[in-house]
């Protein structure tokens, strides 16, 4: 069916071949609708252009061989037998090892480099004594395959997506026959399986990576997770996504010659926004309680500054996000969370028109968890974010952070609480009564604590950094 549609259709749908010059009309009008259409042109991180109509993208894998000092192994997710498949470190000290690092990989679900430059980081780290960094970490990188391109590379109980992207979303696998499982789902697992006492006994921080396509996944993720388990702290890092999942059907842009949500009427479909979401393993829960979840936990969003080519998704849906960069879309998420919340941040020369957002403050007491790290100097690239001095304070760094690049005229102010956040109430479903305990265990109020702490940290690090940069 992917391949019957005209070669036609896709230089029209796929902005990279109409050019760049395509009116907007165009870019807009052809947002896919069915199924066969979603598979084979679903959003610009599988790119037409350079592959022709089938997407052949990520597909040389070849047979897996798992990096130097990793293995290649899988963990059960759920109950039901479903497993995920993982890179993880040859020979960990599970007794004494007290952090994790689970990085997902790029759109091209290689899983085995992503593991490797999450390890060379760490080794690295541990190398220059960086502050805080166990040199007993385990890293494990998840492999999210593709039943399409990967076909004879996973196992008969791993999981496997049809589409190649669909686990960027967090949508559910169809490998094995009949799983309603999700790669969230996947994650969940894999944070369980080091909050396992009696496994991990040492183990207290796990971080969650994710750049990029991974970045996708991670900032979704950040929001839908379910509450983790309360012996370990999870650290959630995404960079650089496409795009964003919007709690809300504001959106940064205004400019019409941009994109417009009249001629984009899917703009806040899942993976977009929340229509449609369909949940975890765990249930579905309102927008506003993943809000909650997001804001009262340690996530970290790191931005390239460097990252502004018209790459990644250039469908209207993310276009919406802040135009063709994804600096922008970051820059402007950034500012609509802490509209939203009513935050103390300055906002100063931040993208985003957002004229009449609602005030969601009783749930964040005017204080979120959620950090912003913005580096100058790096590009659309794990390494380079993840090996620079504010990437590596993001991954290994107990309290403050170094914010990085700001926007001229911003200042550093302190946080300023509203008053207590309330839960995200919801009476009429039994989701309410989660997000109670999430919000109570997860900590808006540690986010509180941090959060001044932010600017005394780059201020110190100022001149550490310009040295680093030279
Ligand atoms: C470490 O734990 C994992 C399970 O998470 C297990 O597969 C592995 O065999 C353990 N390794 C050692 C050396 O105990
Ligand atoms: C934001 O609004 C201003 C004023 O209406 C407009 O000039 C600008 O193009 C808008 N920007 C975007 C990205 O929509
Ligand atoms: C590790 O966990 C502690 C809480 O136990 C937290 O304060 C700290 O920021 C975490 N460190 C990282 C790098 O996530
Ligand atoms: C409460 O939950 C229901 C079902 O999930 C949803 O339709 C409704 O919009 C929610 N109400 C609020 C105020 O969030
Ligand atoms: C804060 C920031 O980076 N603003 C920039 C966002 O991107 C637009 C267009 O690329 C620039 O004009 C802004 O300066």
């Amino acid at each position: 069916m992917r391949l019957a549609l005209p070669l036609a259709l896709f230089a029209l749908a796929v902005p990279a071949l109409a050019g760049p010059s395509a009116p907007p009309a165009v870019r807009q009008m052809l947002v896919p609708r069915s199924r066969s259409q979603r598979l084979a042109v679903r959003d610009a991180s599988t790119d037409m252009s350079k592959l022709g109509p089938e997407n052949t993208e990520g597909e040389a894998h070849g047979e897996i061989r798992a990096p130097s000092g990793s293995r290649f192994t899988s963990v059960p997710v759920g109950s039901g037998g479903e497993e995920i498949a993982a890179y993880w470190t040859r020979n960990p000290a599970n007794d004494t090892a007290t952090q994790a690092y689970i990085m997902i990989h790029g759109k091209l679900r290689d899983g085995d480099g992503y593991w490797s430059t999450m390890n060379s980081i760490l080794a690295s780290a541990v190398k220059d004594d960086y502050p805080g960094v166990d040199e007993n970490a385990i890293v494990i990188a998840p492999q999210f395959f593709s039943t399409l391109l990967n076909q004879g590379q996973y196992g008969e109980s791993e999981l496997a997506w049809d589409d190649t992207n669909a686990w960027q979303a967090g949508d559910p696998a169809n490998h094995p026959a009949g799983t309603t499982l999700t790669s969230i789902d996947a994650l969940d697992a894999l944070i369980d399986v080091f909050a396992d006492a009696s496994r991990y006994p040492a183990m207290r921080n796990v971080t969650v990576v994710g750049h990029g396509g991974g970045g996708q996944l991670g900032q979704r993720y950040a929001s839908v997770a379910k509450p983790p388990p309360s012996n370990v702290h999870v650290r959630y890092i995404h960079g650089d996504p496409s795009s964003c999942a919007y709690f809300t059907e504001d959106r940064p842009v205004t400019d019409i010659s941009i994109a417009s949500k009249v001629t984009c009427p899917t703009y806040n479909d899942w993976r977009y926004g929340f229509k449609g979401f369909a949940g975890t393993s765990v249930g579905l829960k309102t927008p506003r309680e993943y809000f909650q979840q997001y804001i009262s936990r340690d996530v970290v969003s790191v931005v390239g500054y460097q990252d502004t080519d018209a790459g990644g998704d250039q469908y209207c849906m993310a276009l919406l996000q802040g135009g063709e960069a994804r600096r922008d879309r970051n820059l402007s998420w950034w500012k609509y969370i802490n509209m939203l919340a009513k935050t103390n941040e300055d906002l100063t020369g931040f993208p985003g028109n957002f004229s009449a957002l609602p005030d969601w403050s009783d749930l964040s007491g005017g204080i979120i968890g959620t950090r912003l790290v913005v580096i100058e100097d790096a590009d659309h690239d794990a390494e380079e974010v993840f090996s620079s001095a504010e990437g590596r304070a993001a991954l290994f760094d107990t309290g403050s952070l170094p914010v990085g690049w700001r926007p001229s005229g911003w200042r550093q102010r302190p946080a300023r609480k509203l008053k207590s956040p309330a839960t995200a109430t919801n009476s009429s479903s039994a989701a309410g009564a989660r997000s109670t305990t999430a919000g109570a265990s997860g900590g808006a109020s540690s986010g509180a604590a941090k959060l001044p702490a932010v600017g005394v940290a780059s201020l110190l690090a100022l001149p550490f950094l310009g040295m680093l940069l030279l």
